[in-house]
């Protein structure tokens, strides 16, 4: 059945990007917002919008009564609920389907089977989809646990069951530890998901984390649209991911594709979701989760497919069947995108708080920006510190690493700290470019004291003309100090330097 009104259970640049591909299809939009949103662009964007309550995100984007509440008054016939936030509630799914609104997402029995991470690997264990060692029953017994660890050989990985995006994990580095990290990871499970059940793996070294996107119908019909790689990444948070992935043969592709159809079939999916694989040196991989949403990081599987996923999920929500087959997908050219965060590179990423005095994004063929904010806005505190994203599609890696560093470099931020600086060292890494890079990168080879002001042409040409003045002022100059102005221009010296 066709939507005629969706209601947006989300906020910030998801929501703006939602409300944008449904108009194009004629469907009417609701924004819902908290106090804190009332003036976002998302809330401007939407034909209808609604408040759901006070800034705290409990108190507004998490209350399934009062969104379903909101649907029913303004008669929203469907509601998505974007990444984040209630997207993998299995109970608000069913909630809303319940109450006669249409899910835009998988089944509420899909997000539950999934979001039980022992649940999720028995189920998909009656196929054939690659494992990484271990076990698949919560730990009852820790000597057991202890006997299994050794036959797998240390070092081992205790995760919560309930667990995911890297939470209540710990390494256990030999069988001497194992008591202590077991204790730990127990209580961490319960205290932070109130389930206790552990379970036990092979830990993987430094892996690469690669997943894929997949597109299933109602009428068990389901596409691959290939992988990202999203190994850049710091406390489980990523910062770039890129598809299709440097690594990846041919080969290896369609067989990562074809086990994440596995994977999507073993809890009957449909929608848009995502199969996360751990891939090892020797290109071995290793079911690890399914997220069962539309993910932050699908513009870089839109540009290299040329489809847009949020049409495509209206669409399998309204019923209709994949109108793409495996056979006529390819992949075009390459995309990388970089999360914008209001967090401080050189100063462990801790998030930034204030206004933005000057947001301009970059602009130009090839460069997309999923944004959110405006100029003069305020950072709420209350939510997640991501201010945009910006995603570059370029013909081959190469051209867009290029065009990603110009379009960093355009892109002018003041007010706040961002991770704008963090982004254009990671495309200046060789072990980036030479597409090495695992999910190490971060600890291994990040050095904020090697940061570097990201300035454009014009204020390379300001800085050099100091950079001559105070030069000539100490009474030194030399032809080639003169020809590499910039080879010095660390952030704290262009500080002094526009100082005086
Ligand atoms: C692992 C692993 C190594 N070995 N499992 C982290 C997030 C959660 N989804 C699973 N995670 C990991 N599971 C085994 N057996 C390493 C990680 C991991 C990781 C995975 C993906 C992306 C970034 C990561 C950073 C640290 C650890």
């Amino acid at each position: 059945m066709k939507i005629k009104k969706l209601l947006i259970a989300n906020r910030g640049e998801i929501s703006l990007r939602i409300i944008k591909s449904v108009k194009e299809m004629g469907i009417q939009t609701v924004a819902v917002f908290s106090e804190a949103d009332r003036n976002s662009p998302h809330v401007l964007a939407a034909d209808e919008a609604i408040c759901i309550g006070p800034a705290p995100a409990s108190e507004s984007y998490l209350r399934m009564d009062k969104i379903i509440q909101a649907a029913k008054d303004l008669q929203a016939d469907a509601i998505h609920p974007g990444y984040g936030f209630l997207s993998e509630n299995a109970e608000f799914a069913e909630k809303v389907v319940a109450a006669g609104i249409t899910f835009v997402g998988p089944s509420s029995d899909s997000i539950a089977l999934m979001g039980s991470k022992l649940e999720a690997k028995k189920a998909v264990s009656a196929y054939d989809i690659p494992l990484v060692p271990g076990t698949d029953e919560p730990i009852q017994r820790v000597e057991l646990a202890k006997h299994i660890a050794a036959e797998i050989g240390y070092p081992i990985l205790i995760k919560a069951s309930a667990g995911g995006g890297g939470k209540g994990m710990r390494i256990v580095q030999d069988e001497q530890e194992f008591d202590a990290q077991m204790e730990r990871a127990t209580s961490e499970a319960q205290s932070a998901f109130g389930d206790p059940a552990v379970f036990i793996e092979k830990y993987i070294e430094s892996p690469k984390h690669i997943e894929i996107q997949l597109l299933g119908d109602q009428h068990g019909n389901m596409v691959y649209l290939f992988e990202r790689e999203c190994s850049i990444q710091r406390r489980h948070q990523k910062v770039i991911e890129e598809a299709p992935s440097p690594v990846l043969t041919p080969e290896i592709r369609k067989k990562m594709g074809e086990a994440a159809i596995l994977v999507g079939k073993s809890c009957g999916y449909y929608g848009a979701g995502t199969v996360e694989f751990l891939v090892d040196k020797n290109l071995d991989f290793y079911f690890l989760e399914m997220n069962t949403r539309l993910q932050v990081e699908h513009p870089v599987t839109e540009c290299i497919t040329g489809l847009d996923l949020v049409k495509e999920q209206i669409k399998i929500a309204e019923g209709a069947r994949l109108s793409i087959s495996q056979e006529n997908l390819q992949i075009h050219g390459h995309a990388i995108e970089a999360r914008i965060y209001a967090e401080d590179p050189e100063n462990q990423f801790l998030p930034d708080t204030g206004t933005l005095i000057t947001y301009t994004p970059p602009k130009g063929p090839g460069i997309r920006v999923d944004d959110g904010f405006e100029e003069g806005m305020p950072i709420p505190i209350h939510y997640d510190p991501m201010i945009a994203k910006l995603t570059v599609h370029a013909e081959t890696r190469e051209l867009a690493i290029e065009k990603m560093k110009q379009a960093l470099v355009d892109f002018k931020i003041s007010g706040i700290k961002t991770t704008i600086p963090f982004c254009h060292y990671v495309m200046t890494h060789p072990q980036f470019t030479s597409g090495a890079f695992t999910t190490k990168f971060v600890e291994n080879y990040f050095e904020p004291s090697k940061l570097q002001p990201v300035l454009s042409s014009e204020e390379m040409l300001v800085m050099a003309a100091f950079a001559v003045y105070w030069k000539e002022e100490q009474g030194y100059t030399s032809s080639h100090q003169l020809s590499q102005p910039f080879e010095n221009a660390s952030k704290s010296s262009w500080k002094t330097r526009k100082i005086r």
